[in-house]
């Protein structure tokens, strides 16, 4: 099976093309491939297909093999994808995904290709739709969740795919690995959640660490950099345009006038290869 191997802010994927390769299992595939030690080793798998409503069809897969609704710095490097292996020549496409349809464009500095910004639709905010469970204020702007002994206050925002909003003075101080799959697998998020922590550094800049479901600790998340500025801006933190630091770098995201969300930032291509499955 060809691959190719991308990473956007350090969070890393496998991109197959689908047209070409036939891939009987998908989940197992993921597991598989991402292994950082019997595989390839990647945050995740992401597939790309022929779409009947837009110009690709775009799925991806955790490293832990369950199926993501939507993935921001998957959908930069997919953008770069498409275009440098020709099966567009466009330099924006829309792309279905189980969050509805998501629009990349090419960045580019000097006539090369640097990156690509994002259209990353709008942010859901209705507790059935993130799905968060209980009794609690809608939006879910920062309420209260029972975590084994302690309370850990957050907001709750889908980007297509949930996640939990922390705010903190300080993030390197958080036990990440301790705290992160608690609050993931904590029985008021019926599919599981991400989950960032964020420290304000002014009205323009934050600075996020982030325990993706499916995946654990990665070095940047795409939705959660934008579930993090609709998070700020709802607990009046910051304006509505900033830059999210992240272990793997910086993210500019907008929440533009039209609701939508934008992201721009790097997309870099790392390898090639052919994997053999084993499954
Ligand atoms: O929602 C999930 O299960 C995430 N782990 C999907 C991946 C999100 C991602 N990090 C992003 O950039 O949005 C890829």
């Amino acid at each position: 099976m060809l691959f190719s191997k991308w990473q956007g802010l350090g969070n890393d994927f496998v991109i197959v093309n689908g047209f070409q390769e036939n891939i009987p299992d998908y989940c197992s595939a993921a597991k598989e491939i991402c292994d950082r030690h019997f595989g390839v080793g990647a945050d995740g798998l992401v597939i790309i297909g022929p779409s009947s409503t837009a110009d690709f069809r775009m799925r991806i897969f955790n490293s832990d093999g369950s199926e993501a609704e939507m993935c921001g710095n998957v959908t930069r490097c997919v953008m770069r994808y498409v275009y440098e292996s020709a099966l567009t020549d466009k330099t924006s496409v829309s792309l279905e995904t189980m969050a509805g349809l998501i629009r990349p464009e090419l960045l580019f500095s000097d006539g090369a290709v640097i990156g690509a910004r994002v259209d990353m639709g709008i942010p859901r905010l209705k507790l059935s739709e993130i799905p968060l469970t209980g009794s609690f204020a809608e939006p879910a702007v920062n309420v209260p969740l029972e975590i084994g002994s302690q309370t850990v206050y957050g907001t709750a925002v889908s980007m297509g795919n949930p996640h939990f909003v922390t705010f903190v003075d300080d993030v390197a101080a958080v036990d990440l690995a301790e705290i992160g799959p608690k609050i993931e697998t904590s029985r008021y998020f019926p599919r599981k959640t991400n989950v960032e922590f964020v420290q304000v550094l002014n009205r323009q800049e934050l600075r996020m660490r982030v325990w993706e479901r499916g995946a654990g600790i990665t070095l940047a998340c795409g939705t959660g950099a934008c579930a993090t500025l609709v998070a700020a801006v709802l607990n009046n933190k910051t304006d509505r345009k900033a830059e999210v630091h992240l272990p793997g770098g910086n993210l500019f995201v907008e929440w533009g006038e039209n609701e939508h969300l934008y992201i721009s930032g790097p997309a870099t291509e790392v390898f090639r290869g052919e994997f053999l499955l084993h499954l």
